[in-house]
């Protein structure tokens, strides 16, 4: 688009608690010190950036869950921030960007994305990048870590209502869920993907069908319900040999090209409202290599191309999308 450029509100989330190991509470400066901010504002973006959150003193009490949910206390308490944080942003207009942490985040930003669309009576959908399918419930769960739970309570799948108690949130459909980049399922996990009829693109079908034709698809259902997009950006949906930084790597991930070409078609559909990058360690990274490619593939859906062209995507998908 080439229209004013959207304000972008930036905040950090350094949370680490809903992953099995540790290291994802420093993701948020190494995407700053892999220089995120300078780009999107060297690209024209207007960014009011909020910083870093941090936990309150006091966390909320949540009533026992039936199973496992390790940390729910904090969870619950980033999520009702983080919820708050991008309610208001799109209250005001701007693109919420949020940097994690790890990826029980998006229970908080998604959750205060669908209020603000249920409110002003706009769809919601939403495209979860990632080598796992994330929907897990406290019952279903076999390591008991929440970051594995939060397209199950995004779906208010039960056992996860205490994370918002009684705090004003928004769900999504789970037929507006897309998981996208999918090798990694757990057994009771995959029965509940099946028995809610959860859209899973897995690595098969990016490899029989292409990243193009899978994403026209999913761009062209929101663009069709005049609908908003939040994307969820999951740092071990790309290859491992990529982006090593990262605490559950699955082999058979994204491409370099298949990652930006994903980045580069969302940024053309214009339907993208909101994004979460998630999960990367530092710890665990090879010399910020990770933390810089996402600086690039967050720069490819904010409108950096290889080579400035009108975009060929949306009138080639009828064509080709048969
Ligand atoms: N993530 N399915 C595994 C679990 O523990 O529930 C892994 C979850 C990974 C979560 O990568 O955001
Ligand atoms: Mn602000
Ligand atoms: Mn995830
Ligand atoms: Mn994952």
């Amino acid at each position: 688009e080439n229209d004013p450029k959207q304000k972008l509100m930036i905040v950090g989330a350094p949370i680490e608690e809903g992953a099995g190991r540790l290291g994802a509470l420093m993701g948020p400066a190494a995407l700053r010190t892999a220089g995120l901010i300078r780009t999107l504002e060297e690209m024209g973006h207007p960014v009011d950036d909020h910083g870093d959150l941090r936990l309150p003193q006091t966390l909320p009490a949540v009533a026992p869950v039936a199973g496992l949910a390790h940390h729910i206390e904090k969870i619950a308490a980033w999520s009702r921030m983080l919820c708050v944080e991008t309610y208001e942003a799109m209250k005001d207009g701007s693109f919420p960007v949020i940097l994690g942490g790890d990826h029980s985040l998006s229970m908080g930003s998604v959750g205060g994305i669908a209020r603000y669309c249920q409110e002003n009576n706009r769809e919601l959908f939403v495209l979860w990048l990632d080598a796992h399918s994330d929907f897990n419930t406290p019952a279903t769960s076999p390591s008991g870590n929440m970051h594995g739970m939060s397209a199950a309570l995004l779906c208010n799948e039960p056992g996860l209502e205490g994370v918002f108690g009684d705090e004003p949130h928004g769900l999504i459909k789970p037929e507006n869920l897309h998981l996208f980049g999918i090798r990694s399922i757990d057994t009771v996990e995959r029965k509940l993907l099946r028995e809610r009829g959860i859209d899973v693109i897995d690595m098969r079908q990016i490899d029989e069908f292409g990243v193009a034709k899978l994403m026209r698809r999913i761009i062209e259902r929101v663009q069709k319900a005049n609908g908003i997009l939040h994307v969820s950006f999951d740092v071990d949906f790309i290859d491992p040999s990529l982006a090593p930084g990262v605490g559950t790597t699955v082999p058979g991930g994204a491409t370099y090209r298949e990652a930006h070409l994903v980045m580069e078609m969302l940024h053309d559909s214009g339907v993208v409202g909101s994004l979460d990058i998630v999960e990367l360690n530092p710890f665990l990274d090879d010399r910020g290599k990770s933390a810089m490619l996402l600086v690039d593939l967050v720069a490819s859906l904010f409108g950096r191309q290889i080579y400035e062209r009108p975009a060929v995507s949306d009138q080639s998908a009828t064509a080709l999308n048969t």
